[in-house]
């Protein structure tokens, strides 16, 4: 018996693959296009098992596709830029840039070694001067439609990593790389204006019928529109107003005070002539801008001595407060406040002594003696008290109501607020791609002349101290102004390293193109019909590329509603996790089973209690790498594994007994077809129309697996696809071991199971194919087509009723003819009792589904 030489053989394919340009592709306008992508990788040095999860899951939807006879697009390229480069600059004193070709090398060679069917031709390193230099024209373009602005802005500023954090790298107010406490700091930042696409962002959501339903929920939550009034309050005397945002104008007669952030220019007014309140400001500012910290902090207010004036009750005026919570950037920074409907406004009006006036009231409460306790009354279904003009109202009408009376008073309207803020784009990084602006004292911002593109990062750059290199570097920020050629100096932010990455998918269409794009290329290929990879995209990656191909169109530079018309979130890949007797954690590798089965440390044999499967990582140490599996069991085992355990979006449990398993059916399949225990006809040989019951039903066996895998895999149901060919295995080898089938029905069987995993473990299944016989390469065959005439039931089940009750079933061959079912359902024994001595009147037969004997 011949081994199967998983090395060799995998190593084989993937040279013949290669040598041949089997996945390199250009558009063919009489072919069916399908673009499928997977999140491409940051290029850390190795790919752990979630990329391996990721491109397996690509790969197997790109070469079903590719079989189906679809132009498939699937490229891989590396998103280059980011912290972790110049982390490793600092630490290890190796340049950022050949830190990460030399990761990028690395991880190119091991997905090579996955067997994945890239176009390997259009590979994108995304710190390319040559690809980054398209972002830099974007951005100038971006600034001539409005679309890019700078303005001062309080950021998250980590003392330790020196930069700019966005609200979402900082967890729990610290930074989520060094674990510092985030402070506050205003800066001249520039902003990409996603907020200008917020509603159709929104609309649009609708409309991706191929996205998961919570990954579009994220979304819109992050985009959270509301439906609100302005409301302008006058400062009593003062030749000044205060505008606050609400969305509840219902409860204007409940206001008992008004606040505005510790940003608002009224604050910082005010802060000038007065010190307690500036330390106040300064004091909130330290706590960091997201919302998150905010939410946790203690509510704490400070009392301006101002009063603004209640628009509809005379002679009533409200405190105006400096109040940490209130959040510049959304609304107006500015509120009114009614404890008796908001929790927060409650908990502060009891803190600072302030009335609480109850004005909407449960439908069966008495007005007169309905009282807020601990806990707001937030339900908005009661009707209007204590509100003049409105008492009586639904919460609806009084809303309508007063909207309407701001509106012909102009002290305000209906509007509508948007949580989403425009994306913050400046990073004081150097590996980034460098904003191709120029600071002239005398000309102020000038863009860098689109022919002196791309503004290139310097190489010479020091690490030795904190901050941002490239403000640092001795000459390369010095300029000639292009307008009036004073000198002047280059702006020494970079991008978010999201700005690469919002676009990717475009350019590959035409990578060596000379602009951004080639017209024809991406208006072939886009949409990505079919994007993968983690559920943690699902809010900004996600969202920005969605901004960018809408701000791409509005420049010119596409023509596209949506970049990824059908979306997969893979779920994580998990492991159980060893706790070291000695403390910390073991890697699964330093664990092995003694002779009892029981768990022990490879040295010194120390008895281990496994702990909980959780995500991989290298925290709990319970990762296992990649490269080690595919030395031992090859890629086509870790492919199998990856696919066979669960559904796509769910978490998967890595065990080396499900590895172990995957690995002895490749094996099994090797033996079955490799070795034949029946002698085969010759490639190309027809089954007989004329088959004995046996082979008549693995016939049948065969067609029905081809019909439900190639259902399964277009569902992406690849656990299930997977379970359908093992069940064919099992019936192949049945029929082998235990009759005498039609060498031609075997051979159909055996060709069609290489044909079926080929999308799975494509190298052995190459490697079966060519030993059935064929010459041709799988890569290049058509996947296969089941024949409807086998699909039919052979049999169906009919229910047989006397006088409507249930008295027996019948299986019958389908569609047999009237008289026999009667006959037959008339001799079951159930319907005989029923039947006893009384006159059947009628018998009424439903073709294939019931009988019902009428007495
Ligand atoms: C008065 C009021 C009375 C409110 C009431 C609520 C209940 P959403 O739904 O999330 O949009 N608000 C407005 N601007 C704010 C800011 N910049 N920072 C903090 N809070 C702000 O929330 C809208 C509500 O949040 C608004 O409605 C406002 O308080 C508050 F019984 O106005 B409301
Ligand atoms: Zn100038």
């Amino acid at each position: 018996m011949s081994r199967y030489n998983v090395k060799e053989t995998e190593a084989k394919w993937q040279r013949v693959w290669e040598d041949r340009g089997s996945f390199n592709v250009v558009e063919d306008a009489d072919r069916p296009k399908y673009y499928v992508l997977e999140m491409f990788p940051y290029p850390s040095g190795r790919i752990h098992m979630g990329h391996v999860r990721n491109y397996t899951l690509g790969d197997v939807v790109a070469r079903f596709k590719k079989a189906q006879g679809f132009n498939v697009l699937h490229p891989m390229g590396w998103d280059a830029f980011g912290l972790p480069a110049e982390n490793a600059a600092m630490e290890n004193r190796v340049h950022p840039a050949k830190w990460t070709h030399e990761n990028i090398a690395a991880m190119r060679d091991e997905l090579k070694r996955m067997g994945l069917s890239y176009d390997w031709s259009r590979e994108v390193a995304t710190c390319a001067p040559d690809y980054y230099k398209h972002e830099q024209k974007m951005f100038l373009d971006f600034v001539k439609h409005d679309l890019a602005y700078r303005r001062e802005s309080w950021v998250n500023w980590d003392p330790v990593d020196q930069t700019v954090l966005a609200n979402e790298q900082v967890i729990d107010g610290c930074g989520w790389r060094s674990g510092a406490p985030v402070e506050k700091r205003l800066l001249p930042q520039w902003f990409l204006r996603i907020t200008a696409y917020a509603q159709e962002l929104l609309e649009a959501l609708g409309q991706l019928e191929r996205w998961p339903d919570h990954v579009r929920l994220m979304q819109e939550r992050w985009i959270g529109r509301s439906d609100g009034a302005r409301m302008r309050f006058a400062i009593a005397g003062r030749d000044d107003h205060l505008e606050v945002f609400t969305t509840r104008h219902d409860t204007i007669f409940g206001a008992t005070f008004c606040a505005v952030s510790p940003n608002h220019p009224l604050a910082t007014a005010l802060a000038e002539d007065d010190a307690e309140l500036a330390a106040y400001v300064a004091s909130c500012n330290r706590l960091g801008t997201s919302e998150q910290a905010i939410e946790t902090a203690e509510k704490t207010g400070f009392a301006t001595g101002l009063e603004a004036v209640h628009p509809f009750r005379d002679g009533v005026t409200l405190p105006i407060f400096v109040a940490n919570f209130v959040l510049m950037e959304y609304g107006s920074g500015a509120i009114f406040g009614c404890p008796g409907h908001d929790q927060r406004d409650l908990d502060f009006a009891r803190k600072y002594g302030l009335p609480v006036i109850p004005v909407v009231a449960p439908r069966d409460a008495d007005a007169a003696t309905f009282e807020i306790g601990d806990e707001a009354y937030l339900d908005q279904s009661g009707v209007m008290i204590n509100s003049d003009f409105l008492d009586g109202m639904t919460v609806e009408d009084a809303k309508a109501e007063i909207a309407g009376r701001l509106d012909a008073a102009g002290a305000g309207g209906p509007t509508v607020s948007y949580r989403l803020r425009d994306w913050g784009v400046s990073r004081q990084r150097y590996w980034g791609c460098p904003v191709p602006m120029i600071n002239c004292g005398a000309c102020g911002l000038v863009p860098v002349p689109e022919d002196d593109l791309p503004v290139e990062l310097p190489e010479d750059v020091d690490f030795d101290s904190p901050g941002n290199p490239l403000a640092r570097h001795p000459t390369w920020r010095h300029v000639d102004c292009p307008q009036c050629g004073a000198a002047a100096e280059r702006e020494t932010d970079t991008f978010d390293t999201f700005f690469e990455s919002s676009w990717y998918f475009a350019r590959f269409c035409a990578p060596d193109a000379a602009a951004a794009f080639t017209r024809d290329a991406v208006d072939y290929w886009l949409p990505v019909d079919q994007y993968i990879g983690g559920v943690e995209h699902a809010v900004l990656h996600l969202l920005y590329s969605r901004f960018f191909v809408r701000a791409l169109t509005q420049c010119g530079y596409l023509d596209l509603d949506e970049p990824f018309a059908g979306l997969l979130t893979q779920g994580m890949v998990c492991h159980e996790t060893y706790p070291d007797p000695a403390g910390g954690w073991l890697f699964p590798s330093e664990v092995r089973r003694d002779e009892n089965g029981d768990l022990v440390t490879v040295d010194g044999g120390t008895p281990v209690t496994p702990g909980r499967s959780s995500k991989m990582s290298k925290s709990h140490r319970n990762v296992v790498d990649p490269a080690a599996i595919l030395d031992t069991y090859g890629a086509d085992t870790a492919r199998l594994f990856m696919l066979s355990d669960s559904p796509p979006e769910r978490d998967l449990d890595w065990t080396e007994a499900g590895v172990e398993g995957a690995w002895r059916y490749l094996n099994r399949l090797w033996r079955m077809i490799a070795e034949p225990r029946v002698t085969l006809p010759p490639p190309g040989t027809k089954v007989p129309s004329e088959l004995n019951d046996d082979d008549l039903a693995l016939t049948r066996l065969i067609h029905r697996t081809i019909a439900a895998v190639t259902e399964d895999l277009r569902l992406f149901r690849f656990n299930r696809a997977v379970a359908r060919i093992r069940e064919l295995t099992n019936g192949l080898e049945d029929a082998v071991a235990n009759g005498t089938p039609d060498g031609t029905v075997v051979r159909f069987g055996y060709e069609t199971t290489a044909r079926l995993i080929n999308p799975i473990m494509p190298h052995l299944a190459e490697e079966l194919w060519q030993r059935l016989g064929h010459e041709t390469a799988l890569v290049d065959t058509a996947w296969p087509e089941a024949e409807a005439a086998f699909l039919v039931e052979d049999t169906v089940t009919i229910a047989v009723q006397v006088k409507g009750k249930l008295r027996g079933t019948l299986e019958i061959a389908k569609d047999t003819d009237e008289a026999t079912v009667r006959a037959a359902a008339l001799e079951l024994p159930g319907v005989n009792r029923a039947i006893a001595d009384q006159e059947i009147r009628k018998v009424i037969v439903v073709p294939n589904r019931i009988v019902n004997v009428v007495v």
